[in-house]
């Protein structure tokens, strides 16, 4: 049989590219041609095209006519914080979000800093693991944008979020979560400082929460105060990359 040069290339890399994934490496997958090569689809070996475009595939979008009437509050309302309720009662103009861990260019970024960044609007479901679903309009700085301005470090694998709300009455154990790479750089994964148009409510996590579209509600961390880059999460807080996941959640929750 005939196999023309492209084809025999295409399978080549993407045979590459297959182990390059299994062994955890997201380089690939961050790059435009890789990506146009997946989305033409030739000779790609039925598993590693299922598997990639699965991690690459956007979340469904919806119309205004789809919005819920009122996008409810889960979980923390108001966080139990004397330092977040005294941000809050000055619209959070102090508020500065710390960026570090495995980057180049640690840096600090003000509310006003982070809407001065391109931003981007979806509208999207957010299911509950605890049986409830809502569809709200969410406009933030998509979070691949902050990431070119900290530049990750080669060996970063995972970006930390860090928020406000204490979830033991001694103050000590604070909300968190954890992505990974492939996540962090899709291009619905963002910082939302807006709901339905208006500046983010207090019950919904402001001044941001992140919207990880392809993930379950408890990844959606709300009151970020701090994002970390790292390696590993095994040594932070209850070692399980989350606050859920450490009373045993699933740590990954997607498609
Ligand atoms: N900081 C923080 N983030 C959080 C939570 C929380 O209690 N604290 N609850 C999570 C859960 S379980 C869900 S379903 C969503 C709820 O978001 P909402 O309050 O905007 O509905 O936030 C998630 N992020
Ligand atoms: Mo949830």
């Amino acid at each position: 049989m005939h196999i023309p040069n492209r084809r025999k290339f295409l399978s080549r890399l993407v045979a590459g590219a297959g182990l390059a994934l299994l062994a955890g490496c997201d380089k690939l997958s961050h790059s435009k041609w890789f990506t146009e090569v997946l989305s033409s689809g030739e000779s790609l070996s039925k598993n590693v095209h299922h598997l990639m475009a699965n991690r690459k595939s956007m979340a469904q979008e919806f119309s205004e006519k789809d919005l819920s009437p009122d996008f409810r509050s889960n979980g923390t309302a108001m966080p139990n914080s004397a330092e977040y309720q005294s941000l809050a009662n000055n619209d959070f103009a102090d508020w500065k979000l710390e960026v570090g861990g495995l980057v180049e260019q640690p840096q600090t970024f003000t509310l006003e800093d982070l809407q001065a960044l391109p931003s981007r609007t979806q509208i999207t479901r957010h299911d509950c693991v605890e049986g409830w679903s809502a569809i709200g309009k969410w406009t933030g700085v998509p979070l691949h944008e902050i990431l070119s301005h900290v530049k990750p470090l080669k060996r970063a694998r995972y970006v930390m979020f860090y928020c406000a709300d204490p979830m033991e009455d001694d103050g000590t154990q604070h909300y968190y979560e954890s992505i990974d790479m492939n996540d962090a750089y899709h291009p619905q994964t963002m910082l939302a400082y807006q709901l339905n148009g208006k500046t983010l409510p207090i019950k919904n996590g402001a001044p941001i929460r992140l919207r990880v579209e392809r993930q379950l509600g408890y990844k959606h961390a709300k009151y970020i105060m701090r994002i970390e880059l790292v390696d590993k999460f095994d040594q932070i807080a209850g070692g399980k990359g989350g606050y859920w996941e450490d009373s045993g959640y699933e740590w990954y929750a997607g498609i």
